[in-house]
């Protein structure tokens, strides 16, 4: 009796602890990944270092995670790097931040470029410090050939920012005749947005045990699958991204059986 209930536990549950990349299936793959990296400053707080040692620590949670990524076969992985919303924290955090970027791309580019990665911005970019978006465009540019993972960074982001901007883009064109009001739909909408070249997430990812979106992809959202943690960014790692896959592709496989 008891024998056979441990053996049925056994049977439906893969020890999650211990996920390997052939536990999950080829073919359900999520296309595009999105992450809002929470938890770098609770992190450092509770080891009792300064915010941005938090920070420093998540770009190491970055790599592995493009590296896995990239090996389980996701075509795109979008990561919430810099709000709009976090102009308002302290001016010494955000100067900090805003030197993130090129710190990266010097230790990681090699590694990414060989790793056939292609690496992508999103967000507003007139707002950001001139060496931060020298140090991004020139990695957009060494690796627009590229054909593997997409690494798009959200880097001054902000979903609501973004919807206007797409209106006033669609007015623009209504006003100058370019298309007509009817032309307006889900489609047309799709492509006035700064995800245009993307498909919607499949999954997003929220680490740190907030469950809020924060202004991330309002509109892409519509229909993912959203997987949270209480591990703090600098702690997810590569267990954790299959963990989220693997739950990912348990969901929709009861979905699909329906
Ligand atoms: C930032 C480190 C990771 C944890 C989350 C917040 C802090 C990588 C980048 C980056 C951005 C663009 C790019 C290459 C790398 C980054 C900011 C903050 C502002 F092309 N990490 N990271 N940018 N954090």
């Amino acid at each position: 009796m008891l024998k056979g209930l441990f053996a049925k536990k056994k049977e439906n549950g893969l020890d999650k602890n211990k996920l390997n990349i052939k536990d999950l299936d080829p073919l359900n793959i999520p296309k595009h990944v999105a992450i809002i990296m929470d938890g770098n400053g609770r992190w450092a707080k509770q080891k009792g270092l300064p915010r941005i040692a938090g920070h420093r620590e998540g770009m190491k949670t970055i790599r592995e995670v493009a590296r896995v990524a990239n090996e389980v076969g996701i075509k795109i992985l979008t990561l919430y790097a810099f709000s709009t919303e976090n102009w308002k924290r302290p001016q010494d955090e955000v100067k900090f931040l805003m030197d993130l970027p090129q710190e990266f791309l010097r230790k990681e580019l090699d590694e990414l470029i060989e790793q056939n990665v292609q690496v992508k911005m999103m967000g507003f970019d007139q707002q950001l410090p001139e060496h931060t978006l020298n140090a991004v465009h020139e990695a957009v540019e060494k690796t627009k050939q590229n054909t593997g993972l997409i690494l798009n960074f959200a880097l001054n982001y902000g979903s609501r920012y973004e919807i206007i901007y797409a209106i006033r883009n669609i007015v623009d064109d209504v006003l100058a005749g370019n298309i007509s009001k009817d032309e307006i739909d889900e489609k047309l909408m799709n492509q006035y947005l700064l995800t245009k070249s993307y498909p919607d997430p499949d999954l997003l990812i929220r680490t740190s045990g907030e469950l809020r979106i924060s202004n991330f992809l309002l509109w892409q959202i519509a229909y993912t699958e959203l997987w949270y943690t209480d591990e703090f960014w600098p702690e997810f790692n590569k267990q954790s991204l299959l963990q989220a896959i693997y739950e990912y592709q348990q969901r929709s496989r009861r979905f699909g059986s329906l």
